[in-house]
């Protein structure tokens, strides 16, 4: 068992400059089937800015060191020490060497075994080619080298392999040399001229299909854009590639920022931990986010590939030319471009729908882990596994961050801060204090208060009450503001919040806005927050408003305010704002839903308010709405955002809850949805404009209501969707529908699934996850056939996500068994992994976090399995640090 003594805690106020640099390394690969020769060659010099010492200290594990020579001198036993993290060297040990004085060389020879390594950190295999992962700090598991971002180098790679079985041999930046060798091996040299962190190295050596083209810049270079993928999957890699064609020239068209190197390589592997990354000229990236075909892909699954290509493709300047200095700073290159990545995908699709999906993760997500034992700001002050912090904090509340600069300072503001921060940093480590002064110098703009969104954790809660006086034409808003305490973190200090507000009149038309004095708290139509309590008094308010408050979602915050039916369905009516349309829609169907459970607490029988029907109903036959943003607007609140609402759930009535609102919807409205729903499916030739999209988003959201008919009338229309169509967002949403529902032959439907596509991993992936998420009552027996299904792998995040993290993270009735066995089923899931994967394993873990919401047997259930976790033999720090954490 791991004891809290065996731990350590890196602290963010401990930074200190490494006390030496490496201006310059070298590094050969001998690839072989089972193991690889890795000798590296560092010209080091002594840090002028830190204090030296005669030590020097490198990272490393799980090398077998061949052999060490500083200076042309072999190293001696008593010259070096090594452990399993460290390797120590005593330079005053060393005859001749005046480090302090000259850089110097350092050699080091390393034998590992990639065959052999599951946890998919450092250089590992991939369906039998080799690829790296060293993000956070994976390359210390590579060759032992400073493993830290501020230790920046130029990379030169050779590698070499059998030609037969490794074709290719990839590096990042460009080729300058490659070669036959004897016994039919190869080899080639890759050279980045770019100087770059370790976490940025990537390699790859196999045989793959390749996909060629181009791009030209608007200064008129031409670069080389490769996308590598395993044999037979070309013909799926076009999206990707016209994916990162458009993603090049948003970045020039939006920021200015043009592509640095003459060739752009992508890999796609089928066991990767996250979904992609960004190493220089050479991103790694998970088969899920570059394979997309309509008949095996669906509308969502393009649109990710998309973004997560964006994302990846945009970090060459906001994480690899300007990097961080250490890892506390993460959100200053996650939380900058998960925004890039957000505004790009609104601007290809729409972005009122994008707002909605990216706020929808925010509460269902961000929300809980920020109120959780996890709790951290979006810079964290510690951590024990860095691994566990690329976080939803860390990326989208920092998203959310990054984009309050944007509300506050203005498109060309945020601009002229960005330009600032790339004039002030390229080619530097730096820190997220130094990109809030470029934005601040930039535009002469105090942000001094705003900073605390950096340092403080929790979400805080925005409390609005208002009065009209009809006399004076004045409107009066008290608003107050506060941060619950989160662990480690208590009084909290007020943020400036931007709250972005409307007045509506009777119309739903915005009625101007004016403040009676204090006049700089309103920007527009942004108010400023800076206080725990404010008041604000508007002037010729002509007549008594109803309120559109955080329009756009505008803080990450969340938002008390006393609306009435009224003006709920008013707002999802009428709202200029789409955000808040769908906002008011979504307060609607949620005061339902708790009404229906306080009924249920009180042994009533549950009553469905007809009042529902007609705002439903209006909206359902709204023409100038976009079939997404009604797909949208017509799907209930997701149950997690709403257990998130309380301090604590009967999550049995919440799940009765929903159901029955639900069920009652699709009944009092049925002709309508059915209507909609033969309008809006379209059979025939396959398309893929956005119009085409929205109508299958609509479509699919109509025929959910339907299946909850429990009619075999409606199975039918599933079943004829599933078995006739020719994309997969009709098949997987018809296939979810029918494995969730009560429908009698849905062994059937799950075979006939499986038998049609077991050679498409990605889609068997689908028919995992739509098996694990059925939230009836077999599904627990069936889950755990699934572990044993050829298509299951241990060994494969993807596979491991599609059941067990499907299973624990989107089935809360199954998950949250009363008999407890959902929790048992987890558990034992993590204790096959977490030696295995402890990066996958330490996610799964989080599963628990929010076990306090539940009530008290379901808590000691949880508690249970926790406490069993941490009992384990060599307990991975990944799931140790969650696993304590979490019971506290
Ligand atoms: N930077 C990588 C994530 C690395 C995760 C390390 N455990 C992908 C991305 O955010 O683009
Ligand atoms: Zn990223």
């Amino acid at each position: 068992m791991k004891t809290s003594d065996s731990i350590s805690v890196k602290y963010r106020k401990d930074y200190k400059p490494s006390a030496f640099l490496i201006n310059k390394v070298s590094l050969n690969f001998e690839l072989f089937d089972d193991y690889a020769i890795v000798t590296a060659r560092m010209m080091l010099q002594a840090n002028p800015a830190a204090e030296s010492s005669g030590a020097l200290v490198l990272d490393g594990e799980e090398l077998e060191l061949q052999g060490i020579e500083v200076a042309g001198q072999k190293l001696v036993q008593e010259q070096y020490e090594v452990d399993s993290e460290q390797l120590t060297i005593w330079l005053n040990k060393i005859d001749g060497l005046d480090y302090q004085q000259a850089s110097f060389e350092l050699v080091t020879k390393v034998k590992i075994y990639p065959a052999q390594n599951t946890s998919l950190e450092g250089l590992y295999l991939s369906s039998e080619k080799f690829c790296t992962q060293c993000e956070a700090e994976g390359f210390r598991k590579i060759t032992y080298y400073l493993d830290r971002p501020d230790v920046m180098s130029t990379f030169t790679v050779r590698i070499e392999a059998e030609k037969k079985k490794y074709p290719h041999l990839l590096s990042n930046g460009n080729q300058i040399e490659h070669g036959s060798l004897a016994n039919g091996r190869h080899y080639a040299i890759w050279q980045d001229p770019f100087r770059k962190p370790s976490y940025l190295f990537a390699l790859c050596a196999g045989d793959y299909d390749l996909l060629e083209d181009h791009f030209t810049t608007r200064s008129g270079r031409e670069i080389k854009l490769e996308i590598y993928v395993d044999k037979g999957k070309l013909e799926q890699c076009h999206h990707a590639m016209e994916s990162l064609k458009k993603s090049m020239a948003w970045d020039e068209e939006v920021f200015g920022l043009e592509y640095d190197l003459d060739i752009y390589m992508i890999v796609a592997v089928g066991d990767f931990n996250m979904g992609a990354m960004e190493n220089k000229g050479l991103n790694i990236f998970n088969t899920k986010y570059v394979l997309a075909h309509p008949e095996t892909a669906t509308d969502q699954d393009f649109e990710d590939v998309e973004a997560v290509i964006a994302h990846e493709y945009f970090h060459n300047w906001t994480g690899n030319r300007v990097t961080c200095r250490d890892w506390f700073q993460l959100s200053l290159k996650e939380g900058l471009t998960v925004f890039r990545d957000q505004q790009f995908t609104a601007d290809q699709t729409d972005h009122a729908v994008k707002r909605i999906e990216d706020v929808k993760v925010i509460r269902s997500h961000q929300f809980a882990e920020d109120a959780g034992p996890m709790a951290h700001p979006i810079r964290p002050d510690s951590y024990i596994e860095m691994n566990n912090f690329y976080t939803v904090t860390v990326y989208n509340k920092g998203a959310e961050v990054i984009r309050m600069y944007h509300t506050l300072l203005g498109t060309d503001g945020f601009r002229r801060g960005m330009d600032l921060y790339f004039e002030r940093f390229d080619g530097q480590a730096v820190t997220c204090e130094d990109f809030v002064s470029a934005m601040e110098d930039a535009n002469d703009y105090d942000l001094i208060q705003f900073r605390r969104w950096y340092s403080q954790a929790g979400t805080p809660e925005v409390t609005v009450t208002s009065e009209y006086d009809e006399l004076h034409k004045k409107l009066t808003l008290q608003i107050g503001q506060a941060c619950p305490d989160t662990p480690g973190q208590s009084n909290k200090q007020p943020f400036h919040i931007p709250l972005k507000l409307g007045l509506l009149d009777k119309d739903g038309n915005d009625l101007p806005l004016e403040l009676a004095s204090n006049k700089e708290q309103l920007t527009g139509d942004i108010l400023h927050l800076t206080e725990a309590e404010q008041t604000f008094e508007f002037v010729g308010v002509s007549h008594k408003p109803v309120l559109s408050l955080l329009r756009n979602f505008s803080a990450p915050v969340r938002l008390f305010y006393d609306y009435n039916d009224q003006e709920l369905a008013f707002l999802y009516a009428h709202d200029k704002d789409s955000f808040n349309r769908w906002e008011a829609g979504q307060r609607l169907f949620a005061r339902v839903i708790w009404q229906l459970c306080a009924e249920q607490e009180a042994g009533e029988p549950m009553q469905f308010p007809l009042h529902l029907v007609n705002a439903v109903q209006n909206l359902l036959s709204d023409e100038s709405l976009d079939g997404r943003f009604k797909a949208l607007a017509l799907t209930l609140p997701d149950i997690k955002a709403l257990i998130e609402e309380v301090e604590r759930v009967n999550l049995d009535h919440l799940i009765a809850a929903h159901d029955f609102l639900k069920r009652e919807l699709a009944k009092q409205l049925e002709m309508d949805w059915l209507v909609h729903y033969q309008a809006n499916h379209h059979v025939g030739a396959f398309k893929q404009d956005k119009a085409a999209i929205a109508k299958r988003a609509f479509a699919g959201v109509c025929l959910s209501y339907l299946v909850a008919l429990d009619k075999p009338k409606a199975y039918e229309l599933a079943v004829s969707q599933l078995v006739n169509s020719n994309n997969m967002t009709d098949a997987e949403t018809a296939l979810q529908l029918l494995m969730h529902s009560n429908y009698s032959q849905k062994e059937q439907i799950a075979d006939d699934f499986y038998r049609k596509w077991q050679n498409e991993e990605l889609v068997v992936n689908k028919w995992l996850s739509a098996q694990a998420t059925d939230p009836t009552d077999s599904t627990i027996e069936r889950v755990k056939g699934l572990i044993e299904h050829p298509a299951f792998d241990i060994k494969n995040p993807n596979k491991v996500r599609s059941v067990v993290g499907a299973f624990a993270g989107s089935n809360l009735p199954q998950f949250h068994r009363n008999d407890g066995k959902g929790y048992v089923f987890l558990a034992e899931q993590i204790k096959q992994l977490y030696s295995v994967n402890p990066q996958t394993a330490a996610r799964l873990t989080g599963a628990f976090n929010r076990w306090k919401k539940f009530d008290d047997e379901r808590q000691r259930l949880m508690c249970e399995q926790l406490q069993g976790i941490l009992q384990l033999p060599d307990l991975s720090k990944d799931v140790y640090e969650i696993a304590s954490k979490a019971l506290g």
